[in-house]
């Protein structure tokens, strides 16, 4: 069973912060009924130094490109958006939380025509551990290949991190569940690998990183870009390009990135051992440089923490 959200004291909604059980919709909301929405997922890190939010901007960014791909319009600046989402964090009292703003349709009318309901928005925080279970950074997950085919650019606007995408996440989800592992991984519609439900994915050959470009069917991710950066640094070649799924199944390492799953090693894919089927020495070596960063422990980055 998965756990209960934990309760936070205030969340901020529609310009005010208000209790955590007020903080409610009206059933006949667009956004319930179309999925319209978009949103974004960030951490803060409890540091040495303080608590810092990692690449507060890049997320910000991406949830007005999110809204525009959907012709929604944020009644907030992003710097607005912003000074809220640190308020929220320090108003409730979290050293180390997750941050979840979102904007969404809400009540006027029905119909899908959304034009003329408001844009409700709203920045919520919780304490949330690590994503794919306790000892999926340390020892790895085990991953199953979905039967659904990622959400196509031709159908959706993949790049956006909008609400109604997700159920193609979802459905992939209860699959891997439903085959007893942790995680399944999405193919596109040429039938090249594209992401994990919630995760972008990384494969690595002969100490070369690998991992879909942006324009297969992914997620831009924030974690997935810092990664590329940290691993080119460290001196790895980073190629981005269709990857087949035996090419993946045939890797000697493979890993999810993404801001709740962090850099998680993967052990297992349809039952092929990966690798030694353990977390792999170059994942092992960006994980560690990716934890360093965001706990303020690498000078060369603190321009991707912001201070809260
Ligand atoms: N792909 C998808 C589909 C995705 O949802 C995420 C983030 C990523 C890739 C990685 O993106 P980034 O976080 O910018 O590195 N998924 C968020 C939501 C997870 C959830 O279950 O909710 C997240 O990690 O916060």
């Amino acid at each position: 069973m998965v756990e209960k959200l934990p309760e936070s004291g205030k969340i901020w909604y529609n310009g005010k912060f208000i209790d955590w059980k007020d903080a409610t919709v009206h059933v006949l909301s667009h956004g319930l009924h179309y999925g319209s929405g978009v949103f974004e997922g960030i951490r803060c890190y409890a540091t040495d130094k303080g608590s810092f939010i990692f690449r507060l901007q890049e997320h910000v960014d991406r949830m007005y490109r999110s809204a525009e791909l959907y012709k929604m319009e944020i009644p907030y600046s992003k710097e607005e958006l912003t000074v809220v989402i640190k308020e929220t964090v320090r108003i409730n009292g979290l050293d180390a939380c997750y941050i979840r703003p979102i904007a969404f349709y809400g009540f006027h009318h029905l119909g899908v025509n959304p034009t003329g309901c408001p844009v409700d928005c709203a920045v919520a925080v919780w304490r949330w551990g690590t994503y794919l279970g306790d000892d999926a950074l340390e020892n790895g997950i085990r991953c199953i290949f979905s039967s659904w085919r990622r959400i196509d650019p031709k159908t959706l606007p993949v790049t956006a991190k909008a609400t109604g995408h997700y159920l193609n996440s979802m459905l992939a989800v209860h699959e891997a569940k439903d085959r007893g592992v942790d995680e399944a991984i999405l193919l596109d519609n040429n039938g090249n690998v594209a992401e994990g439900p919630g995760e972008n994915i990384f494969a690595v050959k002969n100490a070369t990183l690998y991992t879909p470009a942006v324009e297969s069917s992914i997620l831009p991710g924030i974690t997935r870009a810092s990664v590329i950066v940290l691993a080119r640094d460290l001196g790895y070649e980073v190629v981005e390009k269709p990857i087949k799924k035996e090419e993946l199944l045939a890797a000697d390492e493979v890993f999810f990135t993404g801001t709740a799953a962090e850099v998680s090693p993967i052990r297992e894919i349809d039952s092929v051992i990966i690798g030694a089927g353990k977390r792999g020495e170059v994942t092992g070596a960006i994980q560690s440089k990716f934890f360093d960063v965001v706990n303020a422990r690498e000078e060369r980055y603190m321009a991707w923490l912001e201070r809260v």
